[in-house]
């Protein structure tokens, strides 16, 4: 495995002006919860989350940046949260922004169970407590063809999944959004069999890229973006980047993911990002990055091929696509 180069770029690089406002506001509901130490529970600010009281005490001790997008400069932050695909918000790009209110983060716990030892249900708050939170910056490319540089907070899956001890017989990990029909637009349409699913093989679910996103350009993720935790798997289509998810599920027989189980030939389980092997209805020799104008190539493994192509050696990737 390649190391990592850290740190790469200052933090005051990476963030836009207009970032520093909304951080401060953050930091402002930091200060407010240390005014309001006689009585913690009561005078809780109504804006800062628990997860987020968590996610801002790691923000300020520092984190070190990871740069895996060859130095490229990250999308703006604008870019990155109103260009999005959120279908349980809606199916156009700027319905995520609009609709991220119908999206509620407080409480959030997550379900870990299947083929674990140690299964159960945890308050974000307290997963967070145990994961030292890193800035890595990745490339993310849409199986239609646009892409975005994104500088997010996260931590390794695998570090998470193997503190509940995987059983001999997880072969796959499952992933599951949030499911709130009588709030979520999107979810009183059957685009989808909601709620939205992926799948991994383990040995991709414990691959050090594949990360456990919870901030975005150091603050916590907006709700558009997949609040409050999502997956991010750097080579793969933007659609196996799950977000919002409740619960994760180790399994010994592979289920469908929601998009395969929409249209197997479109969305193949594996979605590695590949230059060579077009969708049915365009090519993905080339992508939009979102900001730009013209059209860039598209990398093999989205350029994440020294790390991961290892993982495929074996397989056809014309046929496994
Ligand atoms: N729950 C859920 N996760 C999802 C989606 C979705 O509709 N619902 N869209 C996917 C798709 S197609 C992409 S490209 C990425 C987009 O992430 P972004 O909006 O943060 O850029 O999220 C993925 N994760
Ligand atoms: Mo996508």
């Amino acid at each position: 495995m390649k190391r990592y180069r850290y740190p790469s770029i200052p933090e005051s690089e990476v963030t836009p002006p207009e970032l520093f406002e909304s951080r401060r506001r953050v930091l402002r509901g930091g200060l407010l919860l240390g005014a309001a130490a006689v009585a913690p529970g009561l005078l809780w600010p109504r804006n800062v989350t628990a997860w987020q009281g968590e996610l801002q005490r790691q923000l300020d001790a520092g984190l070190p940046t990871v740069d895996l997008a060859g130095g490229e400069a990250p999308t703006s932050f604008r870019d990155i949260t109103t260009y999005n695909n959120f279908y349980e918000l809606g199916t156009g790009k700027r319905d995520p922004e609009i609709y991220a209110h119908q999206i509620v983060t407080d409480p959030w716990s997550l379900t870990i169970d299947g083929e674990v030892d140690k299964a159960g249900t945890f308050a974000l708050e307290d997963i967070l407590k145990h994961q030292d939170l890193e800035e890595r910056i990745y490339r993310l490319r849409c199986v239609e063809a646009w892409s975005k540089v994104v500088p997010w907070t996260g931590f390794p899956l695998a570090e998470l999944l193997k503190r509940h001890e995987p059983t001999s017989r997880a072969r796959y990990v499952v992933f599951e959004s949030i499911h709130d029909p009588d709030r979520l637009r999107g979810q009183r349409r059957s685009v989808l069999d909601w709620p939205y699913r992926e799948v991994l093989r383990i040995d991709e679910a414990m691959h050090p890229l594949t990360l456990m996103a919870v901030g975005l350009y150091g603050e916590s993720l907006p709700n558009q973006s997949g609040a409050p935790i999502r997956l991010v798997v750097p080579w793969k289509y933007g659609f196996k980047s799950i977000k919002s998810v409740v619960r994760i599920t180790l399994v010994e027989e592979r289920p469908l993911s929601s998009w395969e189980e929409r249209n197997p030939e479109e969305y193949g389980f594996y979605a590695n990002v590949n230059p060579e092997v077009d969708h049915p209805r365009w090519s993905q020799a080339r992508e939009r990055r979102i900001g730009e104008s013209g059209r860039r190539e598209t990398l093999m493994f989205n350029g994440y091929a020294e790390e991961v192509a290892h993982l495929y050696s074996d397989l056809d990737l014309q046929r496994h696509y």
